[in-house]
């Protein structure tokens, strides 16, 4: 039965580390705190921001921008270099500080995790003042800042890691979920884009309690199985399990198309922009080294889903064309959504060793 009795709970926490690699060169290099600073730039390759710290951030600039526009919008920006080795690291540190309080912890990225607390003793079995003591110990071993969510399932406590960012934490007790959740601006739901949140305002649909008046049926035909998914998080459910030995097989990104675009070359245009999104999101996930083959999906406009990969593949734009075109001859359809995405070689489980040791 959902929403479980109260004593039956689970204690999830989802902890994310404030402007994670912006903070570690702060701490390198204190005269950076203050002012606007951001890590990324010519040294990637490619001339984008990875992140920036909060005065940066007061301009406008966040990650994923053009180091080019950012100056535009802050010209006395300084701009350093990606050390990805330093910011492995204290990822390690942060998850040996996670292990004293659980062995339940799923990586989301190098700043980011969940943690199942519900079997922890410590604290009274306070899942709060677990994630005190983790904040706390991140701040002192490592000097960087973690923001907390607390709460029932990783929805709600992912939400709420963010509510009070930089260094905050929101605990949403069992009692208020229900509130919380129908207060929730249906834009903040994970997964929840541009295109879906644009629908649904179209409808005048704008908080999970809008959402809740909707048959699931009705966002079944909305949005396909993710409507069924939206309706639970509209109810603030989420029965997805924190999954230690959960192991990222793949990386991808997608767009759902703002109306249904007819099956053919329309199709390509928003290629450049998603493979840029997908650069950005290996680089962030640090699976640079694991790439494997390329392959896309793409959905029509029937719900029905097709993926076309091939060994070989690299990831570069020529290939993902052929992959695409290839896949938009299996169905006469309009096409819904398009996605590009790689696929990863097994993690080295020597790295892992060294973690466990750490
Ligand atoms: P995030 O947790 O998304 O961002 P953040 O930690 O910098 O800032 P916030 O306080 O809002 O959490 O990402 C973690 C790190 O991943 C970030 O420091 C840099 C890297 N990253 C990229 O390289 N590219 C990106 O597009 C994003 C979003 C992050
Ligand atoms: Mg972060």
């Amino acid at each position: 039965m959902y929403p479980p009795a109260v004593e039956d709970a689970k204690k999830i926490i989802h902890i994310d580390a404030d402007c994670f690699y912006a903070a570690i060169e702060m701490r390198d290099n204190p005269a950076l705190k203050d002012i606007p600073f951001a890590v990324g730039g010519s040294s990637t390759g490619r001339g984008v921001l990875t992140t920036c710290n909060y005065p940066a951030r007061a301009f406008g600039i966040r990650s994923a921008m053009p180091t080019s526009h950012a100056l535009r919008l802050c010209p006395d920006l300084q701009v350093g270099p990606v050390n990805m080795e330093k910011y492995r690291e204290v990822s390690r540190g942060m998850h040996a500080i996670f292990r004293r309080y659980t062995t339940l912890i799923e990586p989301l990225s190098l700043d980011e995790a969940y943690l199942d607390v519900s079997s922890n003793e410590k604290f009274g079995g306070s899942a709060t003042r677990v994630a005190e003591a983790i904040r706390q110990d991140v701040a002192r071993e490592l000097e960087i800042t973690v923001s907390a969510g607390v709460s029932v399932n990783k929805f709600i406590a992912k939400v709420a890691s963010d509510w009070q960012k930089p260094d905050g934490i929101t605990v949403i007790a069992p009692e208020d979920v229900d509130q919380f959740s129908a207060a929730l601006p249906v834009k903040h739901v994970p997964g929840v884009g541009r295109v879906t949140a644009g629908k649904l305002s179209a409808m005048g649909l704008q908080t999970c309690a809008d959402i809740r008046k909707l048959e699931p049926i009705k966002l079944a035909q909305l949005f396909g199985k993710f409507g069924l998914t939206l309706h639970e998080r509209a109810h603030g459910r989420d029965d997805r399990l924190v999954n230690p030995n959960r192991e990222r097989k793949s990386v991808s990104v997608e767009t759902t198309f703002a109306t249904d675009v007819a099956n053919g070359k329309d199709c390509l245009e928003p290629l450049p922009k998603l493979l840029d999104d997908l650069e950005a999101r290996i680089m962030r996930a640090d699976v640079a080294e694991r790439v494997q083959k390329a392959f896309v999906k793409i959905k029509f406009n029937d719900f029905s889903t097709t993926t076309v990969e091939k060994m070989g593949t690299r990831l570069v734009e020529d290939d993902y064309k052929l992959l695409l075109l290839e896949g938009l001859e299996r169905k006469a359809l309009p096409v819904r959504l398009m996605g590009l995405g790689v696929r990863l070689t097994p993690e080295q489980k020597d790295q892992l060793t060294l973690d466990m040791e750490a």
